[in-house]
């Protein structure tokens, strides 16, 4: 009975989120699900992604998703683009359902990219699709090397991986090759990034990559 009761929720979960990939589809917005553990470094990466893209004439909003407190939000308004905040009180993950009620706080025929910041946890954001274009899965060095392995979910759906905190390497017992061996096993041809969010390394292959998914964006008709 329980099983059925999952099946169905996720079902009615994928509907309204192939409504949503359409209707990005039409608006020709390219929708980004960062997702990650606690702490490893999501606002960051946004805190320093949306000034780079708003050099670059993009027009950049963020759906944040949290259990508790507006503080991610807090720190993403201060460079003046529309985030809007979706507290979870209590659900670890985020839902398509909240996605649709979010767009309607947002202009989708101002906009170039949508980042949602979803819930920070690394087993099932990564098994309830909101609709977005690409899932971007971040797992920082103090984490350990083998959370590829451990949470393969995740890393088997990721178009894009992010190895955040490198600048710590030196300090802590994170073989990059379990890592890269791993990601291998479960996503032989994902893209790899290695950042320094906070030290501002890896940025420009980051940016990059978003400028590509936004062209190919405007490709597909
Ligand atoms: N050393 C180091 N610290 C970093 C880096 N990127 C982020 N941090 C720090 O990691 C901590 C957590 O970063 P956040 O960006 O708040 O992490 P988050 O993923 O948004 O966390 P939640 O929203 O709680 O899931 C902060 O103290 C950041 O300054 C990095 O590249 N290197
Ligand atoms: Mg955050
Ligand atoms: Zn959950």
């Amino acid at each position: 009975m329980q099983i059925k009761i999952m099946q169905n929720i996720l079902a009615a979960n994928e509907r309204k989120a192939n409504e949503l990939r359409s209707l990005l589809k039409e608006k020709k917005i390219l929708m980004v699900n960062l997702i990650s553990s606690p702490g490893s470094g999501k606002t960051t990466l946004l805190e320093k992604t949306i000034p780079l893209l708003q050099a670059k004439n993009y027009r950049v909003a963020v759906i944040e998703g949290d259990v508790e407190t507006d503080r991610d939000a807090q720190r993403l308004m201060a460079y003046g683009i529309p985030v809007i905040l979706i507290t979870t009180s209590g659900a670890c993950h985020l839902e398509s359902v909240s996605i649709e009620k979010a767009f309607e706080s947002l202009n989708l025929d101002e906009l170039d990219i949508i980042f949602v910041e979803n819930v920070g946890n690394l087993v099932c954001p990564a098994e309830f699709d909101i609709g977005e274009d690409a899932k971007v899965a971040l797992l920082s060095t103090p984490e350990g090397d083998d959370k590829v392995a451990k949470y393969p979910l995740l890393f088997q759906e990721a178009s894009l991986v992010i190895l955040n905190k490198v600048d710590l390497l030196a300090f802590i017992p994170f073989k990059e090759s379990y890592f890269e061996e791993d990601l291998k096993q479960i996503n032989p041809q994902v893209a790899v990034i290695k950042m320094a969010a906070q030290q501002d390394m890896g940025l420009e292959e980051w940016i990059d990559w978003l400028r590509e998914m936004v062209s190919r964006k405007h490709r597909t008709d």
